[in-house]
């Protein structure tokens, strides 16, 4: 069978299920603060496009030194130890005295290859060489991973140690390491079995072109939601200007609402797309400004007054337009959409400059009161730029975190003047366009250099 199989396995809260989850690359894992959250072991299929392996997440051992006195009371040669490890498993009696062991062992009877677990933060003691002799019993091949869990201080002495029974020893911190120590920690993988090699090169490979899809994907998400925010408006018919004041209130009310649950949307897609389903991370555990908009928190995601004034510089507009721009994100203009500061009638009849307010005369009599679309010119890059922050976040964040998301701010600018020169033309040329409710031609590919 030419399918790779590891059995992650060790004392209980080394750490175990969040390597597993962190590779899985998948939050469904279960890790907990409490010992023994994985009774039995759980097989975890990890599928790419074109190949696979299986992850083992086992019990933990519990009663290793007594486990390892019945193995060597039926076992003396070296040659009748795999033999004993597996009348052990099937031992009636052991399956009711050691569960536990019996449910970590059974993988690596099956042929799985071994990931022994330890924490490089405590110190390593004479109780760990009972679990590492009986592991060595199974005759199967081996790796330990040294999980620096609060610090590094015990490091080196268990790397002394496990260097006695294993041939590779690895520091691997399933919070913190990377998308590409992830890659290097499967490549090390793949000299465990030759004829496993194969398999995980490919496994490799497809994830490097998963991930740069998940990129891509998200590009897609932000465009939609581009396309969505900047077009939306809303109407009502009305008989005249006093009813059109009066259903004012319900309209704003309408159009944030839609606005954001929008936003929320996007933004749950983009957690999919990352296989990060933890309810931890909703909107209101985020920590960013929860609220679109909160227009006295639009610097911190879209640009700066200066930095829109260079906008009309780089695109090629008239001079005289950069002053318009300008106007953004003042807490001011709030009053137009969280219907708090202005009054309304001039919000209604056209004093704002963030939402486009209008009250039509209909052909047949009465109004149609309007309320949308967003005309402020930050307002796409508000958007990108909380988009973008997210993305960040995410895209970054290991399976095995399940704490809440800690969100700082990102500087949209400097992200985009990173980018090439004619890009940057582009995708200001693109937001001037969108927030005039114009079309832009492959939105997706514009922003996703900002998708890093
Ligand atoms: N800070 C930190 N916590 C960790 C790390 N690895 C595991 N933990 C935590 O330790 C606890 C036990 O982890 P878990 O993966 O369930 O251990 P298992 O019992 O060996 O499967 C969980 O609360 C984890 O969040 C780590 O590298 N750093
Ligand atoms: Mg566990």
């Amino acid at each position: 069978m030419n399918r790779a199989v590891f059995a992650v396995v060790g004392h209980p809260n080394k750490g175990k299920s969040s390597i597993v989850s962190t590779l899985a690359r998948n939050d469904s894992v279960k890790v907990s603060q409490r010992s023994g959250t994985t009774t039995a072991a759980d097989v975890v299929r990890v599928e790419t496009a074109h190949s696979g392996y299986e992850l083992v997440d086992t019990p933990g051992f519990q009663r290793p030194n007594k486990v390892l006195a019945w193995l060597n009371q039926h076992s003396v040669q070296a040659d009748q130890r795999a033999k004993a490890v597996e009348t052990f498993i099937n031992d009636v009696e052991c399956q009711k005295r050691f569960p536990d062991e019996v449910a970590l062992l059974t993988p690596l009877i099956k042929g799985a290859a071994i990931l022994y677990v330890v924490d490089g933060s405590r110190p390593f003691g004479v109780e760990y060489e009972a679990e590492m002799e009986i592991l060595r019993w199974t005759g199967q091949p081996s790796m330990a991973l040294i999980n620096p869990i609060e610090n590094h201080e015990y490091v080196d002495s268990w790397s002394d140690a496990l260097a006695q029974y294993f041939k590779t020893v690895r520091i691997f911190n399933p919070m913190k390491a990377d998308f590409e120590r992830q890659l290097e920690l499967l490549q090390a993988f793949a000299h465990l079995k030759p004829e496993w090699a194969k398999t995980l090169r490919q496994v490799n490979q497809d994830l490097i072109n998963f991930r740069e899809q998940q990129r891509k994907n998200s590009a897609i998400i932000l465009a939609r939601l581009l396309e969505d925010l900047c077009v939306y408006q809303i109407s009502r018919k009305v008989l005249n200007k006093k009813q059109a004041e009066s259903i004012q209130p319900l309209l704003v009310e309408e159009f944030s609402y839609w606005m954001r649950q929008r936003e929320q949307r996007s933004i749950e897609e983009l957690f999919a797309v990352y296989a990060h389903y933890q309810t931890e991370l909703t909107m209101e555990n985020l920590n960013m400004p929860p609220d679109l908009f909160d227009c006295d928190q639009w610097y911190m995601w879209g640009l700066n007054k200066k930095q829109l004034a260079t906008v009309g510089a780089i695109t090629g507009a008239a001079a005289g337009a950069a002053a318009d721009m300008a106007v953004a994100g003042h807490s001011f203009m709030l009053g137009a959409i969280g219907g708090g500061l202005l009054g309304f009638g001039s919000a209604w009849f056209g004093a704002d400059k963030l939402v486009t307010v209008k009250l039509q005369g209909l052909p047949l009599g009465g109004f149609e009161a309007v309320y949308g679309p967003i005309n402020n010119k930050n307002f796409p890059y508000v958007v990108i730029g909380r988009f973008v922050h997210l993305h960040q976040q995410i895209s970054q964040r290991n399976h095995a975190q399940r704490g809440v998301m800690q969100v700082t701010t990102i500087d949209l600018q400097q992200q985009i003047t990173s980018l090439e020169r004619s890009t940057q033309k582009a995708l200001h040329q693109s937001c001037a366009r969108l927030i005039k409710q114009k079309t832009v031609d492959d939105l997706e590919t514009l922003i996703l250099p900002l998708l890093k």
